[in-house]
């Protein structure tokens, strides 16, 4: 029987690419240049299986497309806003991610994140390359402190489970969640958490709030001016959810009234542009997306997905479908 004919739209780790090249009728993107619309819309009607990365938008129009043939999207990465689900639904698309093994990495990143804006680490460094640094002296740089303070998440998911985790045991923080789904209280008692009833009512006792909740048109710019306001003066933003998720007009606002005091962000609106108002700002540390971004997870997530559309050609419910 012939293999099933799959799109890996961008270059992922060897060992994953080797691995489809086992399974499937496998193109390969060589060039790792982004398919674009076009691209994607051939992929569709060539391929019986499509696996796309977080830049890649899987539209309506490329589900409804007429003589599409891809049956199942399996995404790489566990966030898949870039997918139109609902219409995935409505045109019988399966659609797959790649859950938990990217949870411990994007949670290191998002300590790291919240570490280095906190002790100005992108500003120090900054200073020092650039021959700026006249040596040591006591109120230089000075920042605020981490290990103690209060963290507010907002969801509490397996990410967010995993940032209380070091967070709590690993800097003494208090922690504070608000989730739509509460963790059990044996949970909440192991990660010395506490629920709250709002996202205000996090944002109001927070010295950093970290987002970890899911991009959906529920999640669009949940915050936005007035709850920048909600935030506590010298509080610290970390965001290694999705960029939509912060309105990044308001966010600068906030930044620039000293609202808040920092924010370290993985990830924008607009990505790959970031706006130039927060490239030169010194309270900001940026970085491109690398939430899970280590050689481990990268070839785990191209195994996950690989197991997901290996199971469904195989006739088997895929383990991390989504739709
Ligand atoms: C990926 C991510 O880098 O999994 C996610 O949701 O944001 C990252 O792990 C990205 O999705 C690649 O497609």
């Amino acid at each position: 029987m012939a293999k099933p004919k799959v799109v890996i739209t961008r270059k992922i780790p060897a060992e994953a690419e080797e691995r489809a090249r086992g399974l499937f009728d496998v193109e390969l993107n060589a060039s790792d240049t982004p398919l674009g619309a076009t691209g994607l819309a051939r992929a569709m009607r060539e391929a019986d299986g499509l696996l796309p990365c977080v830049a890649d938008k899987v539209t309506a129009e490329l589900l409804a497309m007429p003589g599409r043939r891809t049956k199942i999207v399996a995404n790489y990465g566990v966030g898949y806003n870039n997918i139109d689900v609902e219409a995935a639904k409505e045109n019988g698309v399966v659609v797959t991610n790649t859950p938990d093994v990217l949870t411990e990495d994007t949670a290191d990143l998002a300590l790291t994140l919240m570490l280095a804006t906190a002790r100005r680490v992108g500003e120090g460094e900054r200073e020092l390359r650039s021959g700026r640094w006249t040596g040591w002296r006591p109120t230089h740089m000075l920042a605020t402190q981490v290990h103690g303070k209060t963290l507010g998440l907002i969801g509490i998911g397996r990410i967010g489970r995993a940032v209380a985790r070091r967070a709590h045991l690993g800097f003494g923080m208090r922690i504070i969640y608000h989730d739509p789904y509460p963790l059990s209280e044996a949970e909440t008692a192991a990660l010395g958490a506490e629920r709250k009833e709002s996202i205000e009512a996090v944002l109001r006792e927070s010295d950093f709030v970290s987002l970890h909740c899911p991009a959906t048109p529920e999640t669009k710019h949940l915050m936005n001016a007035s709850r920048f306001a909600q935030m506590r003066k010298g509080s610290i933003l970390i965001n290694t959810a999705r960029g939509d998720v912060v309105n990044e007009g308001d966010l600068i606002a906030a930044l620039r009234a000293g609202t808040i005091s920092g924010a370290g962000l993985d990830v924008f609106e607009k990505e790959p542009t970031v706006p130039a108002e927060l490239t030169s700002m010194e309270n900001v540390v940026l970085l491109p997306h690398l939430g899970s971004a280590t050689l481990e997870t990268r070839v785990a997530m191209g195994m996950r997905a690989i197991d997901n559309l290996e199971a469904f050609f195989g006739g088997t419910a895929p383990r991390d479908r989504v739709a």
